[in-house]
């Protein structure tokens, strides 16, 4: 029915031309490419959306937004959902990347909790090219009986001085400390510690954090962004800046024996959104948003929760969390702790490019 009033609404085109654009056309929506962290979706997530709606997802994983940035800003990527962090897709929006998010086709938007689309306004104007995923901070795990033989019983742990403080960071470093390959993270963080502003874009604040974080690169194990998972889990990490679900995933995997902590640091930590949006060359721009739509069901993402310890920003979601989650301040954090946590923001032109190679200075000692 739908070809014959195509036929005689067409009349130029010839039928082979009709198939070619027909056929492609109903065969497109039976696929989903989907670009997302690791770590970071239930296990039947993808499952359950596949045999609703019948359609095959190829589902693949980074852990870097700027991975996932190269591969935006090249183009073609042949993704229909990616999961920046909103500090980044706010850059991204002036490449004109991604396109805008159909909110007629999403029954579901309303489940979202108006005050995180407030902040997430800052980043993507009235939510026009994103819907939150997930959202969390970045702090540290740690390893409660390797730190406290290293550095005392009673030593405090609440403090990034375990990471930055040279004297510390020497006596910790035979039970491995790692970082985040996460230039921006670190930076800020870095700055923070130093009293400065976390999101200065001065250079001589950049050349203080580079000071500080080379200081104590003799004594970092490894920059990573989703070993230290399993190395917390496994006891063969001591400290690690982790993002907070992650830590809670070696918490819950902990080899026999091995304590695992997750801290927000005093001195504060990073809280960060993590987006779905659709790239402007999707392929598959219908299907994406029935994926969008199934995860703003309450259910879905409650599960999605459950399994990877990050807070949803699904106001409608969070009865159906579990108690272990929601009631963690260190994942649902009450506003005392929120008073602690400070955006990031990345930075663009001649700043970033200066970040990037300071990062690489960082990193390998040169
Ligand atoms: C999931 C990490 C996502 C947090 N493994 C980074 N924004």
């Amino acid at each position: 029915m739908v070809q014959m009033r195509l036929l005689t609404g067409v009349p130029l085109l010839g039928l082979a031309a009709l198939f070619l654009m027909a056929v492609p056309a109903a065969a497109q929506d039976k696929v989903l490419n989907i670009y997302n962290w690791s770590d970071y979706i239930a296990e039947g997530t993808i499952a359950g959306f596949e045999q609703e709606y019948g359609i095959k997802v190829n589902y693949d994983v980074y852990d870097s937004n700027e991975i996932l940035e190269g591969k935006l800003l090249a183009g073609k990527s042949g993704y229909d959902i990616v999961v920046p962090t909103a500090s980044f897709l706010e850059r991204q929006l002036a490449a004109g990347i991604f396109a805008k998010i159909d909110k007629s086709k999403l029954k579901n938007y309303g489940n979202l909790d108006p005050g995180i689309m407030a902040r997430l306004r800052e980043h993507d104007p009235d939510n026009a090219h994103a819907v939150p995923y997930m959202w969390g901070t970045t702090g540290f795990g740690f390893n409660v009986a390797k730190v406290a033989e290293r550095l005392g019983a009673d030593a405090a742990t609440d403090t990034w001085s375990l990471i930055f403080d040279p004297a510390k960071a020497a006596k910790l470093a035979d039970c491995g400390i790692s970082m985040l390959d996460a230039p921006n993270e670190v930076f800020d963080i870095a700055r923070n510690y130093l009293g400065l502003n976390p999101i200065s874009t001065e250079t001589a604040d950049l050349d203080k954090a580079v000071a500080l974080l080379s200081q104590v690169r003799p004594h970092i194990k490894y920059y990573h962004s989703s070993s230290y998972i399993d190395d917390l889990a496994n006891g063969e990490l001591c400290v690690a800046m982790g993002w907070s679900g992650d830590v809670f995933q070696a918490i819950d995997d902990a080899a026999d024996g091995v304590e695992v902590r997750y801290v927000i640091p005093k001195e504060g930590a990073v809280i960060w959104f993590d987006v779905m949006a659709i790239p402007a060359d999707a392929p598959h721009k219908d299907a994406a948003h029935l994926f969008i739509d199934y995860i703003l069901r309450p259910d879905v993402v409650a599960k999605i929760s459950d399994e990877v310890f990050y807070a949803n920003p699904n106001a409608a979601a969070t009865a159906l969390v579990s108690d272990e989650v929601k009631g963690d301040p260190a994942i649902y954090p009450p506003p005392e702790v929120q008073a602690r946590l400070f955006a990031d923001k990345a930075p663009t032109g001649r700043f970033a490019r200066s970040q990037t190679r300071a990062w690489t200075k960082v990193k390998t000692g040169q």
